[in-house]
């Protein structure tokens, strides 16, 4: 606890020098940033961090100006907490946690239980001893971190892709109840943080996702205190599940909440500017996807920049995952996020420069638009036609959309033409169909839907393209 405290001071001390001397050479923050406008939505926008990021002052400007939550990147993984059995080091996760309390940042816990970075004495134990050093270790790391993290991913990374159980250590001395008694056994330590389950594959709907679903609802149904469902987001370019709104609906009808953890999306090198537009696109749904949903509680990039990426260490001939590049000046995809988000697309506060790319800031080809929205309502006594027009009022083209409105209560869509609408009741999600993705600058699509009622005929009060409001 004294070298965690002494370790804060440190860095507070540290990060003071480090922002005293950038504000010589940037100019101040300006009004529009990721936190800033995901906060105004009642979200977060992250990043993760490794400790040797600290001293890159060029990072932890675009680090401290644009993101409010921090995933340590490695710090706080079993093999850098207790790298032998019941000796355990805080260390470098204590540096991490107090740069991002210097910097008002939330943390995510990252992670307690893993197959990965999984130091060999565990995987050694007779399978008799894997239980006891389990639950000593989440005690231990939750215990001490108990307060300062406003999340834990408890399992990280459990599923095979098929949705079976990965029989790592954990699964191979306990069966499924390792997942269980792991959360319960956090849940003791830090009852007030969110507990999570965190993967990969798993932000469409498919057979991984669908074996988090079944997983989550009979922990549910145990009363096992599960929080929130990661879905780390690293995608390829172009890639990003046409699925991942309604998969994110689903978990979060569960009375869960969902998080983007680790979102990337790799480009195979050298990234075309094309190759950027299309990751402007990817950026922009995801982001609109969480804010879509009220439980999506925010979006963490995995890193800073392409040049602390994992991607290019991890799949030869891809990079340029990331909304920053090597030398930390914004991409298009940063500019999409910013739109998505309801900014207007100008240059990231921690860079002088404009965007990479001078076409960023058109709609980033999906990002937030200006958009018009009228609809009329044919309603008889238990039924009703509605006939909607989104009129692209800005100055980009809008390439790729999703309509986001809340029908009234008591209407459930039964049919609908030129969209995908899901779900069928309650807040929905129109997505283009593959012919009317497109609305060029002052053009217009229509779309429509066949409704059941119980009464409330009523036309949505609101509709957002993109996640920015229309006009009516
Ligand atoms: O970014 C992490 C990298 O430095 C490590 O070498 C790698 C080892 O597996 O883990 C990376 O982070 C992973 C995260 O903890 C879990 N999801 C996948 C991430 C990328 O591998």
């Amino acid at each position: 606890m004294h070298n965690r405290r002494l370790a804060a001071a440190l860095a507070v001390v540290a990060s003071a020098a480090l922002a005293g001397s950038l504000a010589l050479v940037r100019p101040a923050a300006a009004d529009t940033s990721l936190k800033q406008l995901a906060e105004g939505k009642g979200k977060y926008f992250g990043t993760a961090l490794v400790q040797s990021n600290l001293s890159n002052s060029t990072l932890v400007g675009v680090a401290t100006s644009q993101f409010d939550m921090m995933t340590p990147g490695n710090e706080m993984k079993w093999d850098t907490t207790e790298p032998s059995n019941g000796s355990f080091n805080f260390g470098p996760g204590d540096a991490l946690v107090a740069f991002a309390q210097a910097h008002s940042m939330r943390v995510r816990g990252h992670n307690l239980v893993w197959h990965s970075q999984l130091p060999g004495w565990v995987s050694s134990l007779p399978s008799n001893q894997v239980q006891a050093a389990m639950e000593t270790h989440v005690t231990t790391e939750a215990t001490h971190y108990k307060g300062e993290v406003y999340s834990w991913d408890v399992v990280n990374e459990p599923f095979n892709e098929d949705g079976t159980l990965r029989q790592d250590a954990f699964y191979n001395a306990m069966g499924t109840g390792y997942i269980a008694d792991a959360i319960r056994t956090a849940h003791a330590a830090d009852p007030n943080a969110k507990l999570y389950l965190n993967d990969y594959n798993i932000e469409g709907e498919n057979a991984k996702s669908n074996g988090m679903y079944s997983l989550v609802q009979s922990l549910l149904a145990q009363g096992v205190p599960i929080g929130g469902v990661g879905l780390e987001s690293h995608f390829i370019l172009g890639q990003v599940p046409s699925t991942m709104l309604a998969n994110m609906q689903r978990f979060a009808a569960l009375g869960l909440d969902v998080a983007v953890t680790e979102l990337d999306d790799r480009i195979q090198l050298p990234a075309s500017s094309a190759n950027l537009q299309q990751q402007a696109t990817d950026y922009s749904t995801v982001v609109s996807d969480c804010l879509a949903v009220t439980r999506c509680v925010g979006v963490s990039q995995w890193g800073v920049g392409d040049a602390d990426s994992w991607i290019p260490g991890a799949f030869s001939g891809y990079g340029a995952a990331t909304m920053y590049d090597q030398n930390y000046q914004p991409k298009p995809a940063y500019t999409a996020s910013v739109n998505a988000l309801g900014g207007s697309g100008g240059s990231s506060s921690s860079s002088p420069s404009t965007p990479t790319s001078s076409s960023s800031s058109s709609g980033g080809g999906g990002g937030g638009a200006a958009c018009k929205v009228s609809d009329t309502v044919d309603a008889w006594n238990t039924g009703l036609t509605e006939n909607i027009t989104i009129s692209d009022t800005g100055s980009a083209a809008v390439n790729g959309w999703r309509l986001v409105f809340t029908l009234a209560p008591g209407q459930t869509i039964t049919n609908g033409w030129n969209a995908t609408y899901s779900p069928s009741s309650g807040q929905v999600t129109a997505t283009n169909a593959s012919y009317d993705g497109a609305i060029a600058p002052g053009g217009s699509v229509s779309i429509g839907f066949q409704a059941t009622h119980t009464g409330n005929a009523a036309a949505p009060a609101s509709f957002s393209l993109n996640g920015q409001a229309c006009s009516s």
